[in-house]
């Protein structure tokens, strides 16, 4: 017989971290030095023994099973390599279909989602606003703002993460800051 959960609440602190949470992750720049375009400047920047925490991630995670959800707040600084922005790894579910939501707390965002035939949508993922990502879709969030961009993520706790994809081939498009202007331009990889 399945094991019965108890429902829960967690409250989340005037910074919007949860007060308790069972894992903390921490990427910095040396763990995306594939990811971002200019890698010559990922790499000037490591050589000079700098290297910056790009987004934390504080997860509340359940046992995957199906019906269960797991959540997490992400904090994703301000920044940018070139002008391509900070952004998050980015992911496809490794079990479908698994969908996902994410909610705006603070600061500007994007989130970019590329279907399995590497077609891009954008969403705005602002503060107090909440995106909808639909299965077989890669989710990466992206700070476009001068502070620091937080988000809450609902998802179900057997979904799992497949970043193998993203890792060999990336997004499509990336997201840059031009002359003031923020622009989705093919990703020149
Ligand atoms: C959100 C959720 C998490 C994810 C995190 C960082 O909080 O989607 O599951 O781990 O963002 O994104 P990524 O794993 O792509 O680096
Ligand atoms: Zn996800």
């Amino acid at each position: 017989m399945r094991r019965k959960i108890k429902p829960f609440c967690i409250e989340l602190n005037e910074n919007w971290m949860p007060r308790r949470y069972n894992k903390k992750l921490q990427i910095k720049l040396s763990d995306l030095r594939k990811l971002f375009c200019r890698r010559d400047l990922v790499e000037e920047i490591l050589s000079s023994g700098e290297d910056p925490v790009i987004y934390e991630v504080y997860q509340i995670s359940q046992s995957p099973s199906e019906g269960v959800f797991s959540a997490a707040t992400t904090v994703l600084y301000p920044g940018k390599i070139g002008d391509e922005y900070y952004f998050t790894k980015g992911h496809f579910h490794l079990k479908e279909p698994r969908g996902e939501v994410y909610i705006g707390l603070a600061g500007r965002g994007l989130l970019l989602l590329q279907d399995r035939n590497r077609k891009i949508d954008k969403l705005s993922l602002n503060k107090g606003e909440v995106a909808f990502i639909p299965p077989n879709y890669a989710h990466r969030a992206v700070n476009i703002g001068d502070e620091k961009m937080v988000f809450l993520s609902i998802y179900p706790s057997d979904a799992g993460h497949d970043y193998e994809i993203i890792e060999r081939e990336g997004f499509s498009k990336i997201v840059v800051g031009r002359k003031g202007k923020v622009a989705l331009v093919d990703n020149p990889k």
